[in-house]
Parts: structure tokens; sequence; C-alpha cells
């Protein structure tokens, strides 16, 4: 296991092995959507978390969370969370090292899916705790410098009629936020065509669209649909087909001139770097959570800018922000107001952008430190 990618000074990393992880404190919250989103794979009404805060022996805490688009899944996730936790307990804050170590102690019962959201969330709250204890924020401490990300609005655009998608569109783009994600899966190829089409007219051509398909098509529908899609000048077109069929996924790339994105469902560092080697898509989305933590994601994202291939965030905005601050290959943050109520820090983008501030971690917390 492990990479040769150095994410923080030979310093901080000393530091790092000086703290000891000691407690989790581990709740579940499951606040309701303005509206529900639906998608070509199902409804979600709630954004289901895991909340999680590592404490060290000092008295300095860490905090992430885990989102799951099923309520019912949270028990057995912080169950997953906890056993993660006691293999850690004691062992210093170093997330690299943690990461690699529980990848290989629960080798026998298999990565993927709650376990690898586990470690995720093991990663991604000592990560916070370490900036938190040295006094940095979460970019900085992985030698990021760039404040200012590009992002999407992907809080809405729900499939539904054109009066709610305008409406939710219009919203954002009273902030400022022209670039955003549409949801599609409509009955028919016209209906989701003339839906683009209404929404450029409204705006005079002034907004930037993406697609999500969340999955929802089989592979013949996906050549029919994304060609017709080709001339509609969309930024991506993400997930046409089920995830994991990352060779057909490669030849839907070369057919279609609009880019292909995926990433939100690929769980490991292998498969990521299976759907690179494959070309499977132009663009990558890693889900932080999924493919296990903050390490693995800017691990991926080293893989990437190695071929070429630039990155976008898939949900989690508050951590994303950071990643995407601290590579080269970064392409936008995509931006959902799930857990705005949940964060006193939480920061919604203005501008198509979102701008880091300088509190310590991830800055879950205002002037938590
Ligand atoms: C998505 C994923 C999970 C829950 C809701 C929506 C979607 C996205 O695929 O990319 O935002
Ligand atoms: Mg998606």
């Amino acid at each position: 296991m492990g990479s040769n990618v150095k994410l923080i000074s030979d310093t901080d990393a000393q530091i790092a092995k000086t703290l000891i992880l000691k407690r989790v404190r581990i709740e579940t919250a499951t606040p309701k959507l303005p509206s529900p989103l639906l998608t070509a794979s199902g409804t979600l009404d709630f954004a289901s978390l895991v909340l999680v805060e590592i404490e060290s022996h000092c008295g300095v805490n860490g905090q992430s969370y885990l989102f799951s688009p099923n309520k019912e899944l949270l028990p057995a996730i912080a169950h997953a969370v906890s056993v993660a936790f006691d293999a850690v307990k004691g062992r210093s804050c170093s997330p690299e090292l943690n990461t690699d170590f529980l990848l290989d102690k629960f080798k026998l019962f298999g990565g993927t899916g709650i376990l690898t959201m586990a470690f995720a969330a093991i990663d991604m709250a000592t990560w916070d705790l370490l900036g938190n204890a040295l006094h940095k924020p979460l970019y900085q401490l992985l030698g990021g410098s760039n404040k200012d990300i590009p992002s999407y609005e992907s809080s809405g655009l729900s499939i539904g009629p054109l009066s709610q998608v305008l409406s939710q569109a219009q919203d954002f783009v009273s902030k400022g936020n022209t670039r955003m994600k549409v949801r599609l899966g409509y009955e028919t190829i016209d209906q989701e065509l003339n839906l683009i089409r209404d929404l450029k007219d409204y705006f005079g051509g002034g907004i930037e669209i993406m697609v999500d398909y969340n999955q929802g098509l089989s592979v013949e529908q996906a050549f029919d649909r994304c060609r017709a899609l080709d001339d509609m000048d969309l930024l991506w077109i993400e997930e046409p087909i089920l995830a994991d069929m990352l060779e057909a996924s490669a030849k839907l790339t070369t057919a279609i001139r609009t880019p292909i994105q995926i990433g939100e469902n690929l769980w490991s560092l292998t498969e990521f770097e299976r759907a690179l080697n494959l070309r499977s898509s132009n663009y990558l989305m890693p889900d932080v959570a999924k493919i296990g933590g903050a390490t693995q994601w800017l691990r991926a994202a080293d893989k990437a800018a190695m071929k070429g291939v630039k990155v976008s965030s898939h949900l989690y905005p508050e951590i994303s922000a950071h990643l995407l601050a601290s590579i080269q290959n970064a392409h936008y943050l995509e931006y959902a107001d799930w857990t705005k109520l949940q964060f006193s820090g939480h920061i919604a983008p203005s501008q198509n952008g979102y701008r880091l501030t300088d509190a310590w971690g991830v800055g879950f917390n205002e002037k938590s430190c």
C-alpha cells in the first residue's frame, strides 16, 4: 500500500506524530432538503449525515461527516466508523499512515462500501484535527495557495417540470452562479433537449450547463441520447451508464464530442486508475468519502494530473474546496447546499466561485479555533 505522493512538509508530519488519537464522537443528523432531489436513480428527501468528531490526547478536535442517500443506513455507517476508529485509537494523527494502516488491516473483509466510507471519515477528521493543531487552513497544510475555487451549483435542478427547473436556475443566477448541473433521465430525449434549449433561451445563453444521468441509461440509450445532446454545448455529460461499466464508458467517450464525466462511484484508487488507463471519461470527479478519504482523493488527483485529466469534486464542498485548492489539475467544485445549516463555517458560492477563509483545518465552525 501507500503512495509516493508527499502531501505535507516533513516538519508538519513530525508534529502530527506527536498527536495521539484518543476519542471519537459519532452522531447522525437528517436535515430535510428544502425541496426533494429527483434523479434518474431515485429521490433524495433528506441529507442523511453521520457526524464524526475525533479528539486528540491534548484536546484538539477534528470533524468530518459522511453523506448517505439512504437514511436507513446511517446506523450501519456510524457503526463502521466506530469500528474503524477503534483500530486507530492510540495511534498518531497521521492521516496518510492511518489510511494505509486501515486499508491493510481490513483487507480480509475487503474495502469498498460502508467500510471505505468509514476509513474516509477517520481520514477527513484527522486532516481537520491536524489543521486545527497546526493553526493552518487545510489547503495551506497541503501546500495549496489558491483561495478562489471555480464552482457550479448542484443544489437542485431535479428532474421535474420546466417551471420548477427554471425557478431554481433563476435563484442561482440571482447570486451570480451561472454554472449549474441539470439532472436528466426524462422519459424521452425530446423532453431533455427541449428543457436545455428552454433554459438556455431564457437566460439568453448566459448560463453554462452540465447534465447528470445518475447511471440511468442502458449503453444503447446512452449512445442515442449523448449523440442527440452533442450539439447542446454542455460542459459535460455525467454518469450516463452504470458506474462500473468502464469499458463501455470508454467507447462512449470516444464516440461523443461532449466531455464525459464519471468518478463519484469509483471506490478505490485502483478503480480510479483503471478508469484513467481505459480513458473511460474525459474528466473525473472522485467523491472524497467513496474513494476512501482526502488522502486517497489527493493521490487519485495526482494520478489524473499525470495523464493530463482535470478533476472536480463530488458533494462535500467544505473539505473538497481545500483539496481542489491544493492540486494543479483542479476543475470545478460541486456545490450542494445540503449541509449549510449543519456547520456555522459553511460557505455558499457566489459568482461561480467558492472562497476559502483562513479558518484552521476544514473550517467547519466559524471561529472554532
Ligand atoms: C448525486 C449523487 C448523490 C446524491 C445526490 C446527487 C449526483 C451528483 O450524482 O453528482 O450530484
Ligand atoms: Mg453525479
